[in-house]
Order: structure tokens, then sequence, then C-alpha cells
């Protein structure tokens, strides 16, 4: 989430959105004075909260309504006279525009007080003490408490706690600075794109404050353009991963909780009118129809647009409105994307002013009853869970590379999916599954228990869920969408994921929506009967359900004699079962951490997933070992899960080839749709 003037409205009683900021504004906090209202119990607070601009009012009675109005009518210029916006809506496809990239070394400070931001008394620093500033003593007499240029260096991409034993658990600030020269072009527009930084982070260039970013998993561009200088720019970010109750994801979690600048960080150089956003995909239910739009950003907004793909010798002109944007819809004939046969098509965007292109491919995806149809015939998803850490070093996940390698795995097991738990990974790993032909379930980090009821934190939730949706809805891959995992029932908490749910359907109605569900237990006779009853299951296109048979409860052979049944005429998939092993370490089949009792636990596993009637596909917990601070157990665990089927170092469990049995044998029983 980039908070933005009106973006994000805080209150104490009633929220009042005030207005919706499409094309972002920025105001200096000396230009709107604090202004309150005090009126016996009526109050009314109109101030500057760091970037927000919070309107607060309680009870409101008519006299507050007309004040309100006032208000905002005193305000309203203030706020329209801004001039360049600095924070914007994020760009699609910065690969393929003209771009620098800003990752190597760059100076940092470990910063675990906040004392580059705030002042003894807790308050917002003013002048040069402000770690932003990079300021240098002028005087031999000047008292400044920091510098960027003795206090490290850091890796970016890269978190923090893999680079340096002692930030191993830190928690807390981090400042990044580097420097740069840029010459833009006139009639350029220039904006610096940061693929995450976990959790959030406040960007500075030049002494002047871009914006301030919440979410640690989703990217956010800020608009440089009129900032920017021929010749000493220095960057600065400062970037907090300290957990929050009222967070996205909340204090706990089973991972770890890697800070920094996680993703590449990227200038971007675009034309003063530019495609900004675009959607090319089959029509929801279509093999035939193309439908999508396209969203101009700039001065020049109406303009004729033409949608190519070439190889298809399809072409489409469009004009765009008032606002900069068309929508379109026709016919094509094309050849389908799917793991088999992972066609991509260069597809190109021109408006007037400008020319973008991507690689996209065309697929349905669809349920009917409780099957899932990929290009309208139905399909098992054969998947494991990832999660984003690096397959051959430690830390997090963000290249290329990585990303070959963790799906090159995926693949050896037989897989055709993954499920990427249990937050946004990086766009690259996206891309290269839409290459590679591995359908992908993408999830938003609302894990276990967050606050359900707290208004505040169901904003942050649905734009990390709409960032993440802005990033990769042109992405073939990308099946479904996954709003929750292991979240307890309540009427809190059931409307909070529909709200997610919605959201979903309405900023992308071709894909499935889904959520990790937990499940209720009954025994009958000698059989556990396992019932899908979640009421949330009714808004989901897939049901996906968590369950640890054999490790968190009872023994492996149990899953022998339970039985599984669901309220719903929907497919399952079991996003998650397993249970952990240390790579090496051997026994009999009942003892604990061996990769015999692994093994044994996937076979018994198998055999019961088998007998689901329902069951759509399987993404076991998980492919790698992967570090986490609540698994604390000395020369077994020494704080990583051990549920992988390949150990933090890359060897193979013996589980895998039990994995990797059953996928060929779901393979070989497929009736061959088209060519392998
Ligand atoms: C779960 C969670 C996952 C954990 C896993 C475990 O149910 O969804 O995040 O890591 O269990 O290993 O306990």
């Amino acid at each position: 989430m980039l908070t933005r003037p009106g973006a994000s409205v805080g209150c104490k009683a009633r929220i009042h959105r005030v207005f919706c900021a499409w094309r972002p504004l920025r105001i200096e906090l000396s230009r709107l004075p604090r202004l309150k209202i005090l009126q016996r119990s009526h109050e009314l607070h109109v101030r500057l909260n760091s970037r927000n601009l919070v309107f607060c009012w309680t009870n409101e009675s008519p006299m507050m309504k007309l004040l309100r109005c006032l208000t905002l009518a005193m305000c309203m210029p203030l706020l329209a006279d801004q001039g360049q916006a600095q924070i914007a809506p994020l760009i699609q496809n910065i690969n393929a525009r003209q771009t620098t990239d800003l990752d190597g070394r760059w100076q940092t400070i470990v910063d675990p007080y906040d004392v580059g931001a705030l002042d003894y008394r807790a308050q917002q620093i003013k002048g040069n003490g402000a770690f932003f500033m990079n300021h240098k003593p002028q005087s031999e007499s000047e008292l400044v408490e920091y510098d960027f240029d003795t206090s490290g260096q850091l890796n970016v991409p890269g978190d923090w706690n893999t680079q340096r034993d002692s930030l191993l658990f830190y928690e807390g600030s981090v400042w990044y600075k580097r420097s740069f020269d840029y010459a833009k072009p006139s009639k350029k527009r220039l904006f610096v794109h940061f693929g995450a930084a976990n959790y959030q982070a406040w960007v500075y260039l030049n002494g002047e404050e871009l914006g301030h970013h919440v979410g640690g998993f989703t990217p956010f561009d800020c608009e440089i353009t009129d900032r920017v200088k021929p010749q000493g720019n220095f960057l600065i970010l400062r970037v907090n991963n300290t957990r929050g109750l009222d967070q996205v994801p909340t204090v706990n979690t089973d991972w770890w909780n890697y800070g920094g600048i996680t993703r590449p960080v990227t200038l971007v150089e675009v034309p003063e009118t530019f495609v900004q956003d675009y959607s090319v995909q089959l029509e929801r239910g279509s093999t035939h129809k193309i439908k999508g739009w396209v969203q101009l950003n700039g001065a020049q907004r109406q303009q004729k647009v033409t949608v190519r793909i070439p190889e298809a010798r399809l072409s489409q002109t469009l004009q765009t409105d008032a606002k900069g944007r068309a929508e379109f819809s026709f016919d094509a004939d094309l050849t389908l994307w799917s793991p088999e046969n992972p066609k991509l098509y260069d597809v190109e965007i021109a408006s007037e002013t400008d020319r973008v292109t991507d690689r996209i491919g065309f697929r349905s995806i669809e349920v009917r009853g409780t099957d899932i149809l990929l290009n309208g015939k139905p399909v098992f998803l054969r998947g494991i869970d990832i999660h984003e850490e690096a397959p051959t070093r430690a830390g997090r996940a963000w290249s290329e590379d990585d990303a070959r390698t963790l799906l090159g795995w995926a693949k050896e097991l037989g897989c055709n999916f993954v499920r990427l738990a249990h937050y946004p990974h990086n766009e690259a790993l996206l891309r290269m599954a839409d290459q590679m032909g591995i359908m992908v379930w993408g999830e938003v980090p609302v894990y276990w228990t967050i606050q359900w009821e707290n208004p505040s934190t169901l904003r942050n939730a649905e734009n990390q869920l709409n960032e993440m949706i802005t990033r990769d809805h042109n992405r073939a891959a990308l099946i479904i969408y996954s709003v929750a995992n292991e979240t307890p029932i309540s009427d809190a908490r059931n409307r909070f994921l529909r709200q997610l749910i919605q959201d979903a359907h309405s900023a992308d109605p071709t894909r499935l929506v889904s959520a990790a569900l937990q499940n209720e237990e009954t025994v009958e006779g000698s059989r556990f009967v396992i019932h899908i009853n979640d009421p949330i299951a009714n808004d989901l296109d897939v049901m996906g359900n968590n369950e640890y048979i054999g490790w968190y409860v009872r023994r492996p052979e149990d899953a022998d004699v339970t039985d599984w049944t669901s309220k719903y005429n929907k497919p399952l998939v079991m996003s998650e079962f397993g249970g952990d092993a240390l790579f090496g370490l051997h026994g009999t089949a009942s003892t604990r951490w061996t990769e015999e009792y692994q093994e044994n636990l996937y076979q018994h596993q198998i055999a019961m997933l088998k007998r689901i009637s329902f069951l759509r596909g399987t993404s076991p917990w998980i492919l790698k070992d992967f570090r986490s601070p609540r698994r604390t157990l000395p020369g077994i665990q020494d704080y990583f899960n051990r549920k992988g089927l390949v150990s933090d170092r890359g060897e193979k469990k013996k589980a895998f080839f039990v994995l990797q049995g059953f996928y060929r044998d779901l393979r070989n029983a497929e009736v061959p749709a088209s060519p392998r």
C-alpha cells in the first residue's frame, strides 16, 4: 500500500473517504495548516500524519457535516495546485521499458531505535539530523551523529538477515542510501520502481520524501521526474520489518521475517504520456475471444491505441477516453497456453506516444461442479508449496536463476502447479512459470489470526491483494488468487475474507479465487471423518484445505482410516500436508525427524488422497526446508522448518521420490490432450 493523500483516511469513530486520488498528489507538510475544531463532544481533526491526510470526526452532527464540507472546500485548492505526483500507480511490465538498475552495494545504517527519524520525544526529526538528509558536518564543531559512508554496506536486492551475522534475527529499521547520476531527456518521465521492501519503506530523494509503502511483498513506484538531477542524486530508504498486531501478516508466522530491499530497484523511463497498464486475456469462459483494456497515464489521455499480436495476425485499434482508458474485445484463434505447451505470444500495445511489448499466454480456467477446467478440459493440479527462499544460498529468492532452480525441482517432481505460499513472490518467478508451463496459486499474507475487526488491517490486506493482481494479471501461469491461510472461523473473519474474495473477483474476473481452509473432524466407529464445511467455501471457486494427519495429529497410518466429505459441490485442492525430516537422518518409519518417517507419511497420505472423490489438486508442504524462528530444536531444526522434500542445501529426501512416483502415475493415467 502506498499511502497518499485521500487514499488512506483514518478516523476515531466513523470513516469518511474524502476523495479518491487516482492521480495522487503530494502535499508539503508546511503547506497544510494543522486545523483542529472542537465543539462539545464533537471533534474534527484535519491534519497530516506523515504522508496521510487524516480527517477525523466523532459523532457527526448536521453542524459537523457543514464543517466537513467547509474544511474540504478550504483544503481542496491546496490539494489541487500540487504539481507532479511523486507516488505513482504501478507501471505494468517495467522489463519492457528503458531501465537502469540500481542494484548492488548500498550504504546502510542499522537503526534499531529509529533515531534517524524520531527525536528523544519520539517526534519526527526536522532538519539535518534526519538521516534522509545525508548531511555532512560543515565545520569541525558541528554535531552530526550519522554517516552513511562509514556505516557499512548491504547488497540490494537482498534481505539483511543473511548478509551479516548480527542481523540474523534483527527486526527494526535499516537506512539504505544509493547515489546515482541520471541525464533524463526532456519530454520523458522517470520513476523509481521497488520490487519489494519488507515490511514498510519510507522513500526519499535528495532529502525530500517521495512516499511510504506498506506491505513487504508487492512492488511500488515513485515518480521522480521533477526531482532527479543530472548528477549527484541520493536515494534513501528507511526499511522497517518490525512485526505488528494490526499488520498483514500479523506478529505470528512460520517463516523468517526477512527485512530489507528484497527485490530489485530500477529506474524506469517512459514518455510523458505512457501505457501504464493493460490487460490482454481470454474472456472468462472463452478460448476464442480476447477481452481487455489499456490505461494511459499522462496529460495526453485521449489517443489512438493499437493492440497487436503479430504472430496471430491480430490487430485492433482503439480510442482511449478522457480518463485514458479503452476497453476492447475481439475474436482470436490462438494456440492455447498449457503446461504441456506453454505457448507465449508477443503482444504489442502502441499508443501515439508510447509502445510496449509483453509475452503473454492465453488459456481459460474455470470450475464446473467439482472439476477445474483448463482450456475447457478437466485438469488435476499436481503441485508443491514453495516459500520464497533461495535454492542454493541463504535468504530470500528474487532472481531468474532462483526461479529456474525452484521451478526446475517442481518440474522434476512432475508438477504442473505450484502454490506460492504465503505472500506474493517475485515477478521473475511468475514469468518463469509462464515460460516453463507451471500453473500458479498466488497468495496474500492473510495468515492465521490477524485483526479481523480492524478496518485499517482490511484496507492493508485489500491493498496487498490489489498490488499483486495489478502486477500479475497478464500471467497465464497464474490461475488462482488465494486470500487467506488457516484462518479461524468467526463472523468478523468471514466478513473480512468475503470482502477480499469480492475484491479479487471484481479486479480480475478471469481467475479463480481460493483460500487454504481448515476442517472439522468426527469419529465414526473406527474411522475418522473430515468435513469440509467452512462457510467461506461458499464464496470460493476452489476450496483449499490444510491437514497434518501423521504429524500434528495422530499417526501417518491413521490416514488409512480417514474419509473426507464436503458440503459443497466444488473442487478441493489439498493445499498442505507433510511432516519434517532432517536430510541424512535415518531410522524406522515411526521415528520422528527421519527421512523414513516422512516417506511413510507421504505414502499413507497419497493412499488417502486417492480416495477423495472431489479432490482436484495437491500441493504438499513443502518443496524446500525454510528458515523459521518457531523451529528451535537443536541438531534437528536449528531454526529451520524441515518439512521440505529438498533440504536447505538442495539435497533430495526420500519423500521427494514418493511424490514424484504419485505424480508420474497421475500423468500416465491422463488422457493425452496435446503432445507433451
Ligand atoms: C501450516 C502453515 C504453514 C506452516 C506449516 C507447518 O499449516 O500453513 O505456514 O509452515 O503448517 O509446518 O506447521
